[in-house]
């Protein structure tokens, strides 16, 4: 039978309720393209006129294509443009691609290893969401299905950074990307110089996680910022990334535009302002992340 051409107007809706249950998100959809439920959580990619294909796990937002750029550019170049010369590269989450793919933008990339727990969010991501994983079989990639923080437990002393792309700690297996011990993991497996980013939660509605998330990184790290970027699908619209230095490199006073001048590669957020202001945190964020 030939496909009929969907006429716009009567569309379904989708509807992310966000923690604390104030209200949410919703988004018209066209179509759905792929639903399954995997050993960890369900996974659905559908297709809305506005977002383009939008990828959701237990009913999150994960990324929409308009706007997955904004985060995944502001959670991976800020640590690399810190690193002077990274070269191995751990990303632990990140199923759908979008990090590896902005991780291997950078010249001095010999080696990412992505570690994502859940190997069927990588084929959905493959097949429903090409620009996103577009770097997923290039040869500089090993991929590894493990929960990465067991996984990260083996390594002393191998990555020059670490970037954690994890789903919310209250959603599917996320919370063990959030603890204590896994950041001291993660600490012991970088390099002396090694650098560690990480997606820290939005500070408008989850603010005992971005709290909690940056003193446990703050723990484990001489030097630890966070820095925020604007992420209109995600729950507050502006998202939290936490930045950790082990060689105590501060990200705005031994930073080098230098490096950002000459890339060659097209970026549509990050860039040298944007770098120094991400870092500038309103009254209330410093309020929930200061020190007791
Ligand atoms: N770049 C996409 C954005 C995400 S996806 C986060 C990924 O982390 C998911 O694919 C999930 O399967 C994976 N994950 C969850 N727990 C683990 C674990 N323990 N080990 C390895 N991978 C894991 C994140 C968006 C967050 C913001 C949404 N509000």
């Amino acid at each position: 039978m030939e496909e009929m051409e969907l006429k716009p107007g009567r569309h379904m809706l989708y509807m992310e309720w966000y923690s604390r249950d104030p209200g949410g998100l919703f988004m018209r959809v066209n179509r759905w393209l792929y639903s399954a439920q995997s050993p960890y959580q369900r996974i659905d990619i559908f297709e809305s006129p506005f977002y383009g294909r939008v990828f959701a796990l237990d009913g999150i937002t994960m990324t929409t294509e308009i706007d997955e750029f904004m985060y995944h550019e502001m959670l991976v170049h800020v640590p690399m443009f810190m690193h002077p010369n990274p070269k191995k590269v751990l990303v632990i989450g990140g199923g759908d691609g979008g990090s590896v793919r902005e991780v291997l933008k950078h010249p001095s990339v010999e080696k990412v290893v992505m570690c994502e727990i859940d190997e069927m969010v990588v084929r959905a991501a493959m097949e429903y969401l090409p620009y996103t994983a577009s770097k997923l079989n290039d040869p500089r990639v090993e991929l590894v299905f493990e929960d990465g923080s067991k996984f990260v437990r083996q390594f002393k002393n191998e990555f020059d950074v670490i970037i954690i792309d994890s789903t919310d700690p209250t959603a599917g297996q996320g919370g063990h990307l959030f603890t204590l011990e896994f950041y001291k993991a993660c600490n012991e497996a970088l390099k002396e110089d090694g650098i560690l980013c990480a997606q820290t939660e939005g500070m408008a509605y989850d603010w005992e996680w971005g709290s909690t998330a940056y003193k446990r990184i703050k723990a484990n790290f001489p030097l630890v910022k966070m820095y925020l970027g604007f992420m209109p699908t995600y729950p507050g619209g502006i998202w939290s990334y936490t930045y950790a230095s082990k060689a105590g490199w501060d990200p705005i006073k031994d930073y080098n535009p230098e490096k950002v001048r000459n890339f060659k590669e097209p970026l549509r957020y990050y860039n040298e302002e944007i770098h120094k202001a991400a870092f500038a945190l309103p009254n209330f964020v410093k309020k929930y992340i200061e020190e007791e």
